[in-house]
Parts: C-alpha cells; sequence; structure tokens
C-alpha cells in the first residue's frame, strides 16, 4: 500500500478532528499522538485481519512464546518503520508545522519486564513478524510496570509506573475471548462414567480478559499478535467478590510487575501470576486449536509453545490437565503431545534466580495442578531409576527437599532447552543442567541471542543508518549478513572520516539530554564509555567504579599530565530489595558528585549516572557510545544483549569472555576487541580448588590499596555505610565476584583504549569493522533457528533470504 503525503494530511487531520473536536493546531502533543496511533492502527488493522484469516484458513503450525515480560519501548515510530511509511508520515505531519518528534516522545514506554530477558522477547516478536512466521507473545497485562527510578541524594527511589494513565492506544481489548482461571479450593477425584474426573470446591474463579496488540512485520504485509492478560472479578460471579477483600485479591493480581531480576523469592502473588499467564493462554490455544476440526492427539502438528526461562513452565501442567481433565485423552496422550508442543530457554546460571516453589503452596494455590506434577515427577522417577541409578534420578527430581524446581520440569516436560549463548550453552551441560545432559543429550542445544537491528540501528541511529545505506545500498535490511560488504571501507578515509563524524552528532545530542536533565556538562570529543544493564553484582558495575577511581586519584596526584578525557556513562536499576546493588548506585552516584565538581579534573573525567533507564534512554545512549562495557564475571552472563547493540552502533568492546562476547570476539577477531580477566574455566577451577584469596590481592597491590582506601576514608563523600560494606565485601569477605583478580588487567586494557583513541582512524577502523561484523547478531538468523530447529515452522515468505 503506498501512502501519499497529502492523503496522510487529510486523513490525519481528519482523525484529530474527530477524536478530539480540534484541529492540529489545538492538540496537544499526547493527543496528536495518539490520533496518530488511532491512524497507523487502523492502516495495519486491515493486515491484521488478513493475517489471521490466513492463518486460520490455512492451518498453519503456530508459535506461542510464553513471556512473563516483554519490552517492546515505544512503537510509534516503529510501527511507521514497519507499515513502511515512516518518511510520508513524517513529511505530512511536518508539511503541517508540527513536530514530529514531541509527538514521539509523547507515547509512554511500557516497562512491562525487568531487563535483557523481556526485551529479548519484543526483538523476538519484531523478527518473528518480519520473517512471516506464525506466532504471537503471550504475556501479562500489568498495570504498572517496572518502577520508575528516582536518584534523591544519590539513593534509588522507585516511583510507581502508571503508564496506562492516559490510556493504551495500541491496544484492543477482546472481552469475548475472556477465560476463567480457577485458584485454591480442594480437588478431589471422582469416578463418572468409568472415568476419574477431578470435583473442586471452594475454588476461586478469576475473569482472564485478553488485550491484543498488533505485531507489525518489516514491510511485508503480516501482522502477528502479542496477547496481554489482564484479571477481573468475572460478572456473573459477582456474588462471591462481595467483600472489598475479595475485590482486591483480584486487582492485586496483574497489578505489577515483580521487579526482582535474578533474585528469586518464592512468593504466592508471584505463583499466581505466573499460573494465570499460563492457563489463560493454554485455554485460548485449545480453543482455537478445536475450532480447526482435528483430534487433540494431533495438536503438535499445529501448535508450539516456548517457555520462556522458567516463569511460564506450569504451561507444562496445565497443559496435561486441560488435555486429560477437560478433553478426555489419556495420560500418555496428553503426555507426548506435551513435550512435542513444549520448549524451554534457560537465561541464567544464577543459583538464586531459580526458581523454587514450596510444596504446601502449590497444593494451596493450584491443588489440581500440583497433583499433576506429582505424578509426572512418580513417572519420570519410576521411568529413569532402573536406567540410571539413584544417584543421577534423584539429582533430576522435579520435587525435592519440599520444593519444586521449576527448571527441572521445564526440561522434563519439553523436547527442547537451549541456552543463549555458545559458552552458556557449554556451562549447562557440563555443570548447572549435567544430569539432565546426560539423560536427555539430544535436547540441549543453543541459540545465540540477537537483536533487531530495524529498532536499534534503523530507528536509534538514523545517520549511521543513512551513511550505511550510501555505502552498501539498502539491501542490508532485509539481509543483515550483508553488513559484511562494509568490510571493503575500512581502508577509505573518507568513510572512516563520515563514521567519525554520525558519531559526533550523537554524541552531541546526548549532551544535549544531559545537560538539560541532569545539568552536566560533557565534551562530546571525550571517550564516551557505556555501562548499561541492570545493576547487579555478577555483572560488576563495581569495577568499572574502581577503575573511575584510580582514574581520578592519577588526575589528583599529577593535575597537568596530559590525559585522554573520558565521560563515564551508567544506566542501571536495582531491584528494590537488592540492598547491596542499591549501595552501589549510591557509590557511583557519590563518585559523580565527587569528580564533576572538582577543579583539578575539569573535562578530564565526568560520570553520568541516568535516572531511570530503560528502552527509551538506550535507544538515545547506544549511537553515542565510544565504548561498550561487558566486564562481568567469566560464567555469570548468560549472552548479553546491550553487547550486541552498542557493537552495531561502532562502539568497541571492553570485556571478559563471558556470554556472547566470546562470539563477538570470534567475529572481531581478537586484535578489535578488548578483553581481560579470568576465563570460566579459570573461574571454575577456582571454586573447586577454593584457594582465591581477595586480601592477598588487595594487600599486594598499592594501587588497590588506595583505591579501596578512598571508600573508607571520606575521600568520596556522603558514602560512610556504603563504603564501609563494599569494602568488606572486597576485602573482608572474599570478593564473590573476583573484582579485584580481574582489576590490574582491567586498568591496563583501559590504557590501551585512550592510546587507541589517539589514533582516530586506528579507532574508526575497528568500529566500522565491528559494524560490519554485527550482522550475525540479527534476531533474524535466531529465530530463523528456532522456528527451523526447534518450533518446526515454516515463514509464509518463502523467497526470505537473510
Ligand atoms: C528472575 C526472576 C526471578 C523471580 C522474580 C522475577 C524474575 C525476573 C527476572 C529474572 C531473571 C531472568 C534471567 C534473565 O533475565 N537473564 C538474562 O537474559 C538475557 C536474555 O537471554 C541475557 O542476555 C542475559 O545475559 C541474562 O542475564
Amino acid at each position: 500500500m503506498t501512502l501519499q503525503v497529502e492523503e496522510f494530511r487529510k486523513d490525519y487531520e481528519r482523525v484529530v478532528k474527530g477524536m478530539y473536536g480540534l484541529s492540529v493546531e489545538e492538540a496537544s502533543p499526547f493527543q496528536l499522538y495518539n490520533a496518530l496511533g488511532a491512524y497507523v492502527k487502523s492502516f495495519a488493522g486491515e493486515h491484521w485481519s488478513r493475517t489471521k484469516t490466513e492463518y486460520e484458513k490455512k492451518q498453519v503450525k503456530q508459535l506461542y512464546y510464553f513471556s512473563m515480560e516483554f519490552l517492546p519501548g515505544r512503537m510509534l515510530k516503529s510501527n511507521l518503520l514497519n507499515l513502511g511509511i515512516l518518511d510520508v508520515v513524517r513529511e505530512g505531519i511536518e508539511d503541517i508545522g508540527l513536530d514530529f518528534h514531541s509527538i514521539v516522545q509523547a507515547e509512554e514506554d511500557p516497562a512491562l519486564g525487568n531487563g535483557g530477558l523481556g526485551r529479548l522477547a519484543s526483538c523476538f516478536m519484531d523478527s518473528i513478524a518480519s520473517l512471516g512466521i506464525p506466532g504471537s507473545g503471550s504475556g501479562i497485562r500489568y498495570r504498572y510496570g517496572l518502577f520508575q527510578q528516582r536518584f534523591i541524594d544519590g539513593h534509588q527511589v522507585e516511583v510507581p509506573d502508571n503508564w496506562l494513565r492516559n490510556g493504551n492506544v495500541w491496544e484492543v481489548r477482546k472481552e469475548n475471548k475472556a477465560v476463567n482461571v480457577r485458584f485454591g479450593g480442594q480437588v478431589y477425584m471422582a469416578e463418572q462414567k468409568g472415568r476419574l474426573i477431578p470435583v473442586y470446591e471452594n475454588t476461586r474463579t478469576i475473569l482472564a480478559v485478553p488485550y491484543d496488540t498488533a505485531m507489525i512485520g518489516y514491510q511485508n504485509e503480516l501482522v502477528n499478535n502479542l496477547r496481554l492478560w489482564s484479571a477481573e472479578i468475572p460478572p456473573e460471579d459477582y456474588v462471591h467478590y462481595s467483600s472489598i477483600s475479595a475485590q482486591q485479591e483480584v486487582n492485586q493480581l496483574t497489578e505489577v510487575l515483580y521487579p526482582d531480576d535474578s533474585n528469586y523469592e518464592g512468593r504466592i502473588l508471584r505463583l499466581r501470576q505466573e499460573y494465570f499467564l499460563c492457563s489463560a493462554g493454554i485455554q485460548s490455544i485449545v480453543r482455537y486449536y478445536k475450532k480447526l476440526q482435528l483430534p487433540l492427539t494431533m495438536i503438535a502438528e499445529k501448535v508450539a509453545i516456548h517457555i520462556n526461562d522458567t516463569h511460564p513452565a506450569l504451561c507444562i501442567p496445565e497443559f496435561i490437565r486441560i488435555l486429560i481433565d477437560e478433553e478426555q485423552l489419556t495420560w500418555e496422550q496428553a503426555w507426548e503431545s506435551c513435550k512435542k508442543v513444549m520448549s524451554y530457554t534457560n537465561h541464567t546460571i544464577m543459583q538464586e534466580a531459580m526458581e523454587k516453589w514450596p510444596i504446601e503452596m502449590l497444593k494451596a494455590e493450584v491443588p489440581r495442578i500440583y497433583q499433576i506434577i506429582e505424578e509426572i515427577n512418580r513417572r519420570h522417577i519410576e521411568k529413569k531409576l532402573p536406567l540410571y541409578g539413584e544417584e543421577l534420578t534423584y539429582q533430576t527430581a522435579i520435587i525435592r527437599e519440599g520444593v519444586v524446581n521449576m527448571a527441572h520440569m521445564a526440561i522434563i516436560g519439553s523436547h527442547s532447552v537451549n541456552g543463549v549463548a555458545q559458552l552458556h550453552t557449554t556451562i549447562l551441560k557440563n555443570e548447572v543442567l549435567k544430569p539432565f545432559y546426560e539423560m536427555y543429550p539430544t535436547r540441549f542445544n543453543n541459540k545465540t541471542n540477537g537483536i533487531t537491528q530495524r529498532r536499534w540501528l534503523q530507528l536509534a541511529n538514523e545517520e549511521l543508518t543513512q551513511l550505511i545505506d550510501e555505502k552498501i545500498g539498502t539491501a542490508w535490511k532485509k539481509k543483515p549478513s550483508e553488513l559484511t560488504i562494509l568490510k571493503g571501507f575500512v581502508n577509505e578515509d573518507e568513510t572512516l572520516k563520515q563514521l567519525e563524524d554520525v558519531k559526533l552528532r550523537n554524541k552531541k545530542r546526548f549532551a544535549r539530554y544531559v545537560k538539560e536533565k541532569m545539568d552536566i556538562t560533557i565534551d562530546p570529543n571525550a571517550i564516551f564509555d557505556v555501562q548499561i544493564k541492570r545493576l547487579h553484582a555478577y555483572k560488576r558495575q563495581l569495577l568499572n567504579a574502581l577503575h573511575i577511581i584510580s582514574r581520578y586519584l592519577e588526575i589528583k596526584e599529577n593535575p597537568n599530565a596530559a590525559i585522554q578525557p573520558r565521560v563515564f556513562i551508567f544506566g542501571a536499576k536495582a531491584a528494590p530489595s537488592y540492598l547491596y546493588a542499591k549501595q552501589i548506585i549510591k557509590l557511583i552516584n557519590a563518585i559523580a558528585e565527587l569528580v564533576n565538581n572538582d577543579p583539578d579534573v575539569g573535562d578530564k573525567l565526568k560520570v553520568v549516572f541516568v535516572e531511570n533507564y530503560g528502552v527509551t534512554l538506550a535507544e538515545l545512549i547506544i549511537p553515542a557510545a565510544d565504548v561498550s562495557e561487558q566486564i562481568s564475571l567469566a560464567s555469570k552472563e548468560a549472552s548479553g544483549t546491550s553487547n550486541m547493540k552498542l557493537m552495531a552502533n561502532g562502539a568497541l568492546t571492553v570485556a571478559t569472555l563471558d556470554g556472547a562476547n566470546v562470539e563477538i570476539r570470534n567475529y572481531v577477531g581478537e586484535e578489535n576487541i578488548f578483553l581481560f580477566g579470568l576465563t570460566s574455566q579459570e573461574v571454575y577451577e577456582y571454586y573447586e580448588n577454593g584457594t582465591y584469596s581477595s586480601r592477598q590481592i588487595f594487600e599486594s597491590n598499592p594501587r588497590l590499596i588506595k583505591v579501596l582506601n578512598t571508600l573508607i576514608d571520606g575521600t568520596i563523600p556522603d558514602i560512610q555505610e556504603e563504603g564501609r560494606v563494599i569494602f568488606d565485601s572486597l576485602v573482608q569477605y572474599n570478593d564473590e565476584y573476583f573484582v579485584l583478580k580481574d582489576f590490574e588487567e582491567y586498568i591496563s586494557v583501559q590504557r590501551e583504549v585512550d592510546e587507541l583513541y589517539q589514533d582516530k582512524q586506528a579507532w574508526y577502523r575497528k568500529s566500522l569493522w565491528n559494524i560490519a561484523n554485527s550482522g550475525p547478531f540479527s534476531a533474524d538468523f535466531t529465530i530463523m533457528r528456532y522456528a527451523d530447529e526447534i518450533w518446526k515452522i515454516d515463514s509464509q515468505m518463502p523467497e526470505i533470504e537473510l
């Protein structure tokens, strides 16, 4: 469909008038945004309904991606881009004399996820639609997203994120598709017509109402669906909800996203949320499948269900429950289908992030589901004991020591288990999930994460996109492998200079934001050094902070020495209950306070910790980055995805050999990445022989002594408590994440960064090389592999070639 500027203008003015009774000149930026959103939605509506009809008519196999988190980012520009009308609409808006940017900024950024896992789910939604794969997302429509972060005296303060306050133009409420979800009560089995069926007593029923959002494919006229469920009181059941407390229980269910990234706590409400998503989602899948009028025993030919981390693993017993209790299949039939339908991705090896539910809690909240889990576990043990013996079988039990281990259930109940980067998958096989790998070697596979260049390059970095287009044409936008053609330009001085200019303009744009929001002046000619990710001890923002302190001390000792100016940029939220992470935030803010206001320091060193980091800020920061900090303790970061986004935008990576940094190294070569630190193997060796002594390292390194002393000697203002806790964690309590061990190498590799930056040509040669090698990290490739190897689903675009 082609759209003319004139035609758009007329339509748009009519929509604004229709919705608000205002002319475009009178409407507020939010009203203009909302009207444009409504216009875009109706523009896509045709494709949306056609796609749905086609899938149904052709009875194609469909994927359902279950995730407790989605982080889509603002959708206006991305929808315009994918519909192929971004330029026309922008031109039309500007012709009218309106400011396109302010309209875009009026949109809320739905923060329905914590970090990498939720953003990955949304990158995947974009790729699935863009590749023409029949698939939809299933998640929760949280009334409040991840908290908004404020800094008060350098401390993180959490403010509720009321993202739906002004409504949400993209969603469509589908009341006619609502389903009931049952909680609590008692269940017993009774015989009816020769079959055992469950009889429930004292249960509570909650209505799950879906809200659908179009997932628009990239210029392919295909539109998939993201279905988010919201809890409501069932209208026919109001008598049971006469008490305020009963009403509150329903409202609470989908009220707020759990912000405890990688910090599992077995809380009842979270369990209820998980079951709510799984039950509502599976019911709606089975209802759809039954419309096709095929035998239920063949459901695996039309349905693939993906479990994004263990959070939606209750899909497995819920699927069994529906097939045996409601559709009268035998256990064996249900179980065989279940394994064929389900697949599971593991996203972390951090023990504290592993979900384990107390038996008592499951019995009380979802008694029938607990019975089914018990039966899965019983049959598992019965079958494996004679084959593998007691020890191995016991290690893989789902129910053990009073808890239900969700990862074990996810593996046993599906046909595929994947890690998210090569190293991560290797560690799963050889360490974390070793007993399972022995039992089910063919189930394990790797799918290295990816990102969508549409959002992270085309939309976030329009200038770089234009430069790439000028050099290699536009085919890379549908075929990311073509980015390698840029390799032919690394010796062209003019191209390198143009790349430098683009980077400088992006840095200036970010500098304006920092000036306006934080009143800090930063020099766009300094190195912009970026670490953006959740605040977690294993990610080692602390190592970065110690490097900054070290630089500060050097400047103070020698104020006149020539030094390469650098701006250290942080974006990170800490889980509200994660005290240590919050103490590190306070530390970094205190360092910022100190160095940004010291006249000896000037432009040589600045520290910027942006408030409320999220997708929208990432889009501003990433194009402005020179250095990408990927410095987790080797083995701990499953993949990382900011590493890929930063690389694609021309930042050079300072990294440990962790997660997907390994693959980045393999593509760009050792000379084009700054590596340092322990390898994961060395880390595991330390665990085995227990010989690590952080105190020894501390005491034998004069620089470390000086740096760490600033934490406790008053050099850094206002961190009496935090400084002491952090100092002790490093020296007294043996430094769990080997920060001190990697410190010296980190400092020395950072010196190499400074040196290289002196030679702009050499720097931008490596920068361009990184961009040219970022194609393989397209989520399009990742999704193609999931579709081919795990889901067995074909693209609806037979001609597609990446
Ligand atoms: C854990 C929990 C525990 C229960 C409360 C809610 C909650 C929410 C999030 C999580 C963390 C899940 C693990 C995770 O986010 N892993 C990240 O996944 C990225 C995508 O694969 C990957 O790039 C990161 O390395 C990995 O840390």
